[in-house]
């Protein structure tokens, strides 16, 4: 049963408890359709009706969200994340390349910023704790006490998830010290023994941490302890708690972890980790203070490369996700290194503005001079004029729930002209920034919402009235056309 509900100033809020699909039919119909297998459970849900659409966004935040709002540590939005690039296979390496990495950044003037490692260097740089305290034990050197100050060049994050290999040294000893249950597990006969249930991760076969079993969370949060004490690492992110249909059939009962639950369950460990976590995914998890990072890209101008940056931005703080980390400058689905200097420059003009600069592909590897001196630029920008914004704004968000990021019908909801703009967003209510989206383009439309006053150009002083249309404004490759408001 389907069931169809045209958008005009109205909010639609579902029930956590129901599975759904969710999609636009042909007729461009908004459409919310129940799971073939879930027939004989109704759709829950509440229509909440506005005026307006800001109205109705109000209403939706104040019925969905009671809880009070925490922000995440704040000193994240003034440094770069760089990606460590590391294709190596022991810690010893991933040090060296650390190092190697923070000499690069520091010669080309970029020497302040988080340097990320993927879950596989912070796997080596982990095992080699695990010799080092083995050696301490015998009585060696204390290798890793020396090595630490080359770690700590920059701040670190690391990356985790809930798997495990099954042919690591640590699933074999908890197959043999009786603690197999912290691992999902099925019984192997109607009263039989609970086995681990095997699921693929990154192309590994593993185990995955059942994040119901207090037990199992303690053993996660002990290795994140033991990684602080011997790494340092300001940072962690958590990736893979994302639903998995096999799995939600496979373990489905048990219902304590059908649907999003596990998501959600793995934003409150992250919480217990601290307020420097990043989640790869959430669930009604906006009022905590994590950091959300937005999906990857692919490193081209199509809605699912940089035109799909804007609107992803919208949606998450839309939902009150706000704390958000940007896929890499040029995106970095594929995992290549981008080589279109235009895309790459475009690209860091929108993420300049957004809470956080992340970066896959080094600044120096993809173009000359030109592009080093524009990425120091924006950094300067982004720590100069957004930083001080994003803090006003999150604090009118703890107030009231107002998103930090907002589309151009928030200052002008019953214009329609401002309903289906996507490529222009506003920081507060008092910053509107318009980049350019389309390749070779050196111009741009931008519409200036009419909210009662004017709009006043930040590069040029022009000042134009709310409700003005500009057609073919002039945006140069090296800049992001910016409208400050005047009241
Ligand atoms: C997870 O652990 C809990 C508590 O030990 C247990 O009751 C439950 O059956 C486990 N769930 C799965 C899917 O392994
Ligand atoms: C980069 O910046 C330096 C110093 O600000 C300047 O001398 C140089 O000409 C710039 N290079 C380019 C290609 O813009
Ligand atoms: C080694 C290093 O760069 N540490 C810095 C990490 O970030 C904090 C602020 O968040 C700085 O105070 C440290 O100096």
């Amino acid at each position: 049963m389907a069931h169809l509900i045209s958008l005009s100033s109205v909010a639609v809020l579902v029930s956590p408890d129901t599975p759904l699909q969710l999609g636009v039919d042909s007729g461009q119909q908004f459409c919310l359709q129940s799971l073939p297998s879930m027939e004989r459970l109704p759709l829950q849900y509440t229509v909440c009706v506005a005026h307006n659409v800001k109205a109705a966004h109000q209403e939706a935040v104040q019925q969905l969200f009671r809880h009070s709002r925490e922000l995440p540590n704040m000193n994240a939005l003034w440094l770069p994340f760089w990606k460590l690039l590391a294709n190596v296979d022991s810690g010893p390496k991933v040090e060296r390349e650390l190092r190697t990495f923070a000499n690069r950044l520091r010669r080309h003037q970029l020497g302040e910023g988080v340097i990320s490692l993927n879950e596989h260097s912070t796997t080596l740089l982990s095992d080699m704790d695990h010799d080092y305290l083995n050696s301490r034990k015998r009585g060696m050197s204390k290798r890793l006490t020396r090595d630490l100050p080359l770690v700590k060049l920059l701040n670190i994050s690391i990356t985790l998830s809930p798997f495990l290999g099954v042919d690591t040294t640590q699933f074999h000893t908890s197959l043999m010290d009786g603690t197999e249950a912290y691992w999902l597990s099925l019984p192997s006969a109607p009263q039989g023994k609970l086995i681990p249930v095997m699921s693929q991760w990154r192309g590994k076969f593993c185990v995955k941490l059942n994040i119901t079993n207090p037990g199992a969370v303690s053993w996660f949060l002990d290795r994140v302890g033991s990684l602080e004490a011997h790494l340092g690492m300001e940072y962690v992110m958590l990736e893979g708690g994302e639903g998995n249909l096999f799995e939600e059939q496979a373990l489905r009962p048990p219902q304590d972890l059908a649907g999003d639950k596990y998501i959600s369950l793995m934003a409150d460990l992250a919480t217990r980790i601290g307020d420097s976590t990043i989640m790869t995914a959430g669930t009604r998890s906006s009022h905590k203070p994590l950091f959300v990072r937005m999906t990857p890209l692919q490193s081209d101008w199509s809605p699912m490369g940089l035109k799909g940056i804007i609107p992803s931005l919208l949606h998450h703080t839309l939902l009150g996700y706000n704390f958000l980390i940007p896929d890499a400058v040029g995106g970095s689905l594929s995992g290549d290194l981008v080589t279109d200097e235009e895309l790459f420059i475009r690209w860091l003009e929108i993420t300049a503005f957004l809470p956080v600069i992340s970066f896959h592909t080094p600044p120096w590897v993809c173009g000359e001079d030109r592009v080093l001196n524009l990425t120091r630029a924006y950094i300067a920008k982004h720590q100069r004029d957004v930083v001080p914004l994003i803090e006003k704004y999150a604090e009118e968000w703890q107030m009231t729930g107002n998103p930090i990021y907002r589309p151009m019908w928030w200052l002008s909801p019953s214009d329609p002209m401002t309903f289906t703009i996507d490529d222009q967003f506003l920081i507060g209510d008092e910053v509107l920034v318009a980049p350019v989206v389309e390749k070779g383009a050196v111009q741009r439309d931008i519409y200036l919402p009419d909210g009662g006053f004017q709009w006043q150009d930040s590069q040029n002083a022009q000042v134009f009235d709310g409700g003005t249309f500009l057609q073919d404004y002039p945006v140069p490759l090296e800049g992001v056309a910016v409208f400050l408001r005047r009241s």
